[in-house]
């Protein structure tokens, strides 16, 4: 067990540069880790007890949804290069940040997600099937999305910190903050990158959360690049310090930690649902992937970086603890069995979807019937129709 953190911060977390001493857990210039890069347990003086009923069975859990994410995001990569998506935004890398934080979420609350957000997408319980669909351009990714309390994902970047926000807001309208009620109390989470902190959207976003005390966790994972612009050029100060601009108390957070991730969003959800107002998490984390698959990371990026943080995998992490405290390797080589039936699943039921057609891209874009539409489809209609076999090409 180690009882104090000094492996947190690593060459690329501190390109932003820090500006105050770290005076351990609670000052905004700690990284909070409850589990070191060599799979030790380590011990916090404000996060441990919220992550202190996780047992071996309940990590092993957390495990599973990184892993069973891990490999739902490699195949949909591979079904991109085969032609079967037209684009996909890998989270390689992410899943700790992403598993960890979703699962402190009750069901009641709500989660507007950006476009990489596959691992919490899964741990609500989203079909996956649906992102492929959205991803291959087959539907508009029009889910119902209260029925997982996930929303629609987000390409604009950020704009999604404003209707958190706002939801936030009619979440305190509606009553459900403060009640004490498990049940009853919600909170809204926004997940976002660190690109988007340059948003005026997630300012916006943050300036109205603070000033009414909204229910809204502002929560960013800083993979290090916005496409190919690192995050020291996006701020002078540590991300974690946008938040205490607004008033908002922060934290920053080991985002390759499922543990500690996990900790912090609990700590977080408690205080919106209490009725204490919002809180930015930045969670350090590192997109091993490239941006989406039209980007190619080498252009900007070294080797060297990319095997330090190889070092630093969330998943390589979990199981070298989960090893040390007696899980067996019957319940890896399930799991791998699991997650190839998984990959095989999304495999099989992409490469059968038919095509869609085209007139379907006028049916959702008003609920209700609207003359514009109509004029439109009509004119596709027949521009369809002046060619010699009925289809545009
Ligand atoms: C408003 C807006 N501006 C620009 C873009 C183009 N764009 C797509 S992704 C991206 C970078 C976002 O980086 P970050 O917020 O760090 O998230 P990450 O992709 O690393 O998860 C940009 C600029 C966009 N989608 N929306």
């Amino acid at each position: 067990m180690i009882t104090t953190d000094t492996s947190g911060a690593t060459p690329y977390s501190d390109t932003v540069g820090s500006h105050h001493p770290d005076t351990g857990s609670g000052s905004p210039d700690h990284t909070v880790q409850l589990l070191s890069p060599t799979g030790e347990r380590i011990t916090d003086a404000v996060y441990s007890a919220r992550a202190d009923h996780l047992d071996r069975a309940a990590l092993e859990g957390l495990y599973r949804d990184m892993a069973l994410t891990r490999r739902f995001d490699t195949e949909a990569t591979s079904l991109q290069r085969q032609g079967e998506l037209g684009l996909w935004p890998p989270c390689l890398g992410q899943e700790a940040a992403q598993v960890g934080s979703a699962r402190a979420l009750r069901p009641q609350d709500f989660v507007f997600p950006s476009y990489r957000e596959h691992g919490v997408a899964w741990v609500r319980g989203v079909d996956m099937r649906q992102l492929l669909l959205l991803y291959r351009g087959r539907e508009h990714g029009g889910w119902d999305a209260r029925a997982h309390n996930y929303n629609v994902p987000t390409l604009v970047i950020g704009s999604h910190a404003l209707h958190a926000a706002g939801y936030g807001m009619g979440i305190q309208r509606d009553g459900d903050v403060g009640t004490g009620d498990r049940d009853r109390d919600r909170a809204v989470v926004a997940y976002f990158g660190d690109g988007a902190t340059s948003q005026g959207d997630v300012s916006e976003g943050m300036v109205f959360a603070a000033a009414v005390s909204a229910p809204v966790i502002f929560f960013c994972q800083n993979n290090q690049w916005a496409i190919s612009v690192p995050a020291a050029k996006q701020s002078r100060i540590p991300l974690v310090h946008r938040g205490e601009g607004f008033g908002i108390p922060s934290v920053r957070v080991d985002g390759n930690d499922v543990i500690a991730c996990y900790a912090v969003m609990a700590e977080a959800l408690e205080r919106a649902h209490s009725g204490g107002g919002p809180t930015f998490i930045e969670a350090v984390t590192y997109r091993m992937g490239a941006h989406t698959t039209s980007d190619d990371p080498t252009r900007y990026r070294s080797r060297a970086e990319e095997e330090h943080w190889r070092q630093r995998d969330p998943l390589a992490r979990l199981r070298t603890h989960l090893e040390s405290i007696g899980t067996g390797e019957d319940f890896f080589t399930a799991l791998e069995a699991e997650a190839e039936q998984l990959g095989e699943d999304a495999r099989s039921y992409c490469r059968a979807l038919d095509k869609p057609d085209a007139e379907s891209m006028f049916d959702h874009v008003y609920a209700t019937p609207h003359s514009q539409i109509e004029r439109d489809r009509a004119w596709f209609r027949d521009y369809q129709a002046s060619f010699e076999d009925g289809v545009a090409r």
